[in-house]
């Protein structure tokens, strides 16, 4: 195996080990000693990568919107956005979920101490860019009404997201998550979508676990076609 490739892969080990570990204890309880156990590398392997449990975290939050494996392209473009939230919604999940996912999602919205310096903003601020992009291609679409305001709607979506995630963990500890966010989109929509889109969009959680299997599939096929780039 190449250095590099080899260097990677343990960065993203060390890194999984470090979102559980942010995940099971939050950050300020986490120690480089617990990620140092749970990822099986070296000290030295460890240091080189990382100086310190404030650099680990932030790059957990760094990975986080790209650590979703790709959402199928559907025919409306607002129905990927309704997907790749129930992805999310999917990948939180306690029993099936991503342990990248979960830890980087409790390390932003975990209040943590002003003293700890982490920068929340950063996969906030690419959850919202992403959102936005993708309503932004769905009005030039023609799927959203007019008057809507691209930016204000991504703001709102990221937020109202991230306020059923919380609810739903608090009340039942996501089991309720699909659900909390088809609801949403439901009732969003009607204010987003124009009225012959409106009425094409699956709102049914249970479609969080199939496009969770598309993707993963998506994922395979491009981590293979990637390796096979790599060797040509
Ligand atoms: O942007 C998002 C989607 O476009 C749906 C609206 C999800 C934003 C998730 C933000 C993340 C941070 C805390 O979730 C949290 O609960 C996919």
């Amino acid at each position: 195996m190449a250095r590099q490739e080899r260097a990677i892969r343990t960065r993203q080990a060390i890194l999984y080990a470090a979102a559980e570990v942010f995940d099971e204890v939050g950050y300020e309880a986490a120690t480089i000693s617990d990620v140092l156990k749970k990822s099986g590398v070296t000290k030295g392997a460890l240091y080189f990568h990382f100086t310190s449990k404030e650099e680990l975290a932030q790059a957990v939050l760094a990975e986080q919107v790209s650590s979703l494996p790709p959402v199928p392209v559907r025919e409306l473009k607002l129905q990927e956005s309704l997907d790749e939230a129930l992805l999310l919604a999917y990948l939180l999940r306690k029993d099936t979920g991503d342990p990248i996912v979960q830890g980087s999602v409790r390390l932003t919205v975990d209040q943590g101490s002003p003293k700890d310096h982490l920068n929340r903003q950063v996969p906030m601020q690419a959850w919202t860019e992403h959102t936005e992009s993708i309503f932004e291609e769905a009005k030039q679409k023609g799927e959203i009404l007019p008057h809507a305001d691209v930016a204000a709607l991504a703001k709102l979506f990221v937020g109202a997201f991230t306020g059923v995630q919380v609810l739903s963990r608090i009340m039942t500890g996501r089991a309720d998550l699909a659900e909390r966010v088809t609801d949403l989109y439901r009732h969003l929509m009607p204010s987003v979508a124009v009225p012959g889109v409106l009425v094409r969009l699956d709102f049914s959680p249970e479609r969080g676990p199939r496009v969770y299997e598309e993707a993963m599939r998506l994922r395979e096929l491009e981590s293979e076609a990637a390796a096979v780039g790599a060797v040509e």
